[in-house]
Parts: C-alpha cells; structure tokens; sequence
C-alpha cells in the first residue's frame, strides 16, 4: 500500500537488487512504537537497513542505492555528468516540493479517508486537482523537450513520480494526466518498464 515504500522498491528493482521487505504492523500501532522508532523516529515508513547503514526518508534511500551502485542497473542520478546531475538534482526538488505535496493530499482525499470511514472532502479534491494540473502544465512543456523530465534518459526523476501517480491513474481525474499528450506519452513509457510493471503489479490502495 505504501507509496514512500514502493519508490525503495522500484529503485531495487531498477539497480537489480536483491532485498528482505518486512511487514510493519500498522493497524497495531507498530510504527509509533519501539523497535520501530530506533529505525525511523519519526514513526514513518519506510525504514532500511544495509548491514551497518540504517535509513530512512525514501528518495534518501533511493539516493544512497543510486550513489553506492552506480555502475549496475539503471543510471538514475547520471553522477558522471555534472551537468546532466544538476538537472536531475533539479526535478528531483520540483517532484519533491511542487509535485508530492498536491497528489498526496489528493490521494489521502480519495483512498484513505474511506479506509478510515471519513468521506472524502469535494473542496480539497478540487483545489489539489487544480494545483496538480498547473503543475503538469510545466511538465508538459519540459516533456515537449526531452523524452524524461531530466532529459533523453530515466532518472530517479521520474521513478519519484511513480508511486502516487500509480494510484492517481486509477480515479477519474486520471485525465489531469491523459490529456496532456506529451505528460501521457511520458507516463505510458514510465508505466511499460518492467521495474515499475513489478513493483506496481504489488501496490493495492
Ligand atoms: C514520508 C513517509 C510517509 O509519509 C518518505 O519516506 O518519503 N517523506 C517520507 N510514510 C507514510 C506511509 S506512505 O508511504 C506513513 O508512514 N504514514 C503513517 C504516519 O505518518 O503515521
């Protein structure tokens, strides 16, 4: 269900990585409470180890997989390019701090607070909607451009934008996405990859 841990797994599966996912009892609290705290004090998931390494905060970790096999798998952070880097560097804060935060609220709108016996709130959805849509306006301009959002090449970039999108597409406001063709070609490319066939094949909301 986790969309935080579901970019660890795609960027896993981009790297060919072999890794243990352990269930944490959410429904019981487990999160908010010892052990689970000395892994991630802020009661979130996902957390991860790597022998001595422990982590968390997802696009961290994707980070630290990208940077420690550079040479195996997908190039996500383009790191022998400083400047094909930057650009990654770039959209990764635009997915960070203008993409995540209006898809979020629209997917805790839409999923959660059913799963939670709260309706979802019409006001929220819209205003969100709208902010995602302003938002996919730039994109599809940059899409326009280049094949990815960093460039010709997949990056971490659009990996990032995976998660939420996987459960965006499956509401009706989908089209937000489908009538921007060059943001709809991006995301039919993203969507054809076998990590991310994998690893959303997995993700029930
Ligand atoms: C957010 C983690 C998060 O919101 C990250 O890892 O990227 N910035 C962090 N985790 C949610 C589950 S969605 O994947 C979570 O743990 N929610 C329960 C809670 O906040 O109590």
């Amino acid at each position: 269900m986790s969309t935080c841990t579901a970019r660890v797994l795609l960027c896993l599966s981009e790297k060919g990585l072999e890794y243990e996912l352990v269930p944490v009892q959410m429904s019981k609290g487990a999160h908010k409470q010892q052990p689970y705290l000395s892994l991630n004090p802020f009661g979130q998931i996902p957390a991860f180890e790597d022998g001595d390494v422990s982590l968390f905060e997802s696009r961290a970790i994707c980070k630290y997989l990208a940077l420690k096999h550079k040479d195996i798998g997908t190039d996500l952070l383009r790191s022998s390019s400083f400047a094909e880097a930057t650009i990654v560097d770039l959209w990764m804060e635009v997915e960070a701090h203008q993409f995540n935060g209006p898809i979020s609220a629209f997917i805790r709108q839409i999923f959660l607070n059913p799963m939670f016996g709260r309706a979802p709130d019409e006001k929220v959805i819209e205003t969100e909607t709208e902010k995602l849509g302003k938002i996919l306006d730039v994109y599809e301009e940059r899409l326009s451009k280049s094949k990815y959002l960093a460039g010709d090449y997949y990056t971490m970039v659009d990996m990032n934008h995976i998660p939420y999108l996987v459960y965006f597409m499956k509401t009706p406001y989908a089209t937000v996405v489908t009538s921007r063709p060059h943001v709809s070609a991006w995301w039919k490319n993203v969507l054809s990859r076998p990590a991310t066939i994998k690893v959303s094949s997995g993700m029930t909301l």
